[in-house]
């Protein structure tokens, strides 16, 4: 749709979360915000101004009184003439509230929409879009932390000036194009690799500190695993600061998986507890371990938990999954250490908790999560793979420096991929993809 079509329709949606809450708001975009106001509430606020007023419904009943906002466009998140009004956060309320909306002209907004209609006002990138949904999940402090450096634009600037120096590294080589081979001064050539050296470098960079933030947007599934009896229960209520697993001297306590939130320093965990493995005729038994084997092909990570000082009986653990062994009972059993393996080994005590911060630092490290210090972006599978692409055509180029025009093509679609996160380059049915799976009102 072209651009002025989609924003000439006023939508409108209730913003605030369902349910009941103190406040609920309903919002409303687009170029008939004035009419509407003037409808609901008498007449439209001076703009960025709250002001109370009774909401009434076309027939001049009464619906609710609260706070209007109005921002005027472009200064609004849509970029377009924006009501916000706010009202006694009921279900009922709320829906009466849109329904006026309607009434008064405004249509259903798709989820989305509203930050879709940023987008396509350029008040935010692709990047940045994608970002206030990422704030909005976050699972934990550093992943909204991740999304919040996203959504103020420093993921994107470091897109930006990667490109920025791409574009200049282009311009040069298609200077270069222009005289014949030998005529290439070889400072020119020099310069080009030095340059094209420095963008793979920072590319690389900025890779690293994606992937990074990739966990912090899906989290890392850790599943707890092993014999019957091991403590693996006792684990995950550790690890969890609560009793949340069923925790008994009788082998076979546990026959569901039991998923447990966390966070490690800041890095959202999903701690799933299984049923141990062993042979078992109890048929209830035999499900919870089908359902164990399940969640073991899912894992990011495995903790084999083991007794220590008795011998292991762990098999049938998966041979890919990255797997930490963890020796349990250690207050029974002091001074023990563990066998050497070729996985990562730690000693804890569920009952008295040693151990356990060794093996949180243990999680995190395994599942590849390295606290740098370097502040890292909450990417998306989407902008791994782009930033990947862009990595491989950096590569190819710096193959074909003796030919120039193949190393220019190199370039030019190493920034087509870059160009891609930020928007600059986008189909549309990406931005169908991306913004349908927003939560309505946003
Ligand atoms: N002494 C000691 N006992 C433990 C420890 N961890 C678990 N247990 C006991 O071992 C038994 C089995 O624990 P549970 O967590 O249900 O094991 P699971 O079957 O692997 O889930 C229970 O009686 C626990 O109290 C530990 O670190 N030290
Ligand atoms: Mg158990």
């Amino acid at each position: 749709m072209p651009k002025d079509e989609v924003s000439r329709e006023t939508i409108a949606a209730i913003a605030s979360a369902p349910g009941r809450g103190g406040i609920g708001v309903v919002r409303i975009s687009g170029s008939q915000v004035a009419q509407i106001a003037a409808a609901l509430t008498g007449r439209l606020p001076a703009p960025r101004h709250a002001k109370l007023c009774v909401f009434r419904d076309r027939s001049g009943r009464q619906i609710d009184e609260g706070i209007a906002l109005y921002f005027a466009a472009p200064r609004s998140y849509t970029g377009e003439d924006v009501l916000e009004l706010q009202g006694h956060g009921g279900p009922v309320v709320m829906q009466m509230l849109l329904a006026a909306c309607v009434e008064a002209g405004a249509r259903l907004a798709e989820p989305g929409e509203f930050t879709q209609r940023a987008f396509l006002e350029g008040k935010l990138d692709l990047a940045q879009s994608e970002a206030v949904a990422d704030l909005i999940d976050a699972a934990s402090r550093e992943a909204a932390r991740s999304a919040l450096r996203s959504l103020s634009g420093e993921f994107s600037a470091a897109i930006h000036s990667l490109v920025a120096r791409l574009t200049e590294l282009r311009a040069l080589t298609e200077a270069m194009l222009d005289f014949p081979e030998e005529d290439l001064d070889s400072l020119h050539r020099d310069d080009a690799s030095s340059r094209l050296a420095g963008i793979r470098a920072d590319l690389d960079l900025l890779f690293v500190r994606s992937r990074q933030g990739s966990l912090l947007a899906t989290g890392i599934q850790v599943v707890i695993a092993g014999a019957p009896n091991v403590g693996k229960s006792s684990l995950l209520n550790r690890l969890a600061g609560a009793e949340r697993a069923i925790v008994t001297p009788i082998a076979g306590t546990t026959r569901d998986a039991v998923r447990e939130p966390i966070e490690i320093a800041g890095v959202p965990i999903m701690l799933v507890d299984t049923a141990g493995l062993r042979s078992s005729t109890d048929e209830i038994e035999r499900i919870g371990m089908d359902r164990t084997r399940k969640e073991l092909r899912s894992a990011d990570v495995v903790l084999a938990v083991l007794e220590a000082g008795e011998s292991p009986t762990l098999h049938e653990l998966p041979r890919d999954a990255v797997r930490i062994d963890v020796y349990n009972k250690a207050d029974l059993r002091p001074g023990f250490s563990p066998p050497r393996c070729e996985h990562p080994a730690v000693v804890v005590s569920a009952k008295t908790g040693a151990g356990l911060e060794v093996l949180k630092d243990a999680i995190l490290r395994a599942a590849g999560w390295t606290s740098t210090g370097e502040s890292v972006f909450l990417a998306r599978e989407r902008h791994l793979q782009a930033l990947e692409r862009a990595r491989r055509h950096l590569g190819a180029a710096n193959d074909r420096r003796e030919n120039w025009e193949l190393f220019a093509e190199e370039l030019r679609l190493a920034q087509t991929a870059l160009g891609e996160i930020t928007g600059v380059i986008t189909a549309d049915d990406l931005l169908g993809e991306i913004f349908g799976r927003f939560c309505i009102g946003k």
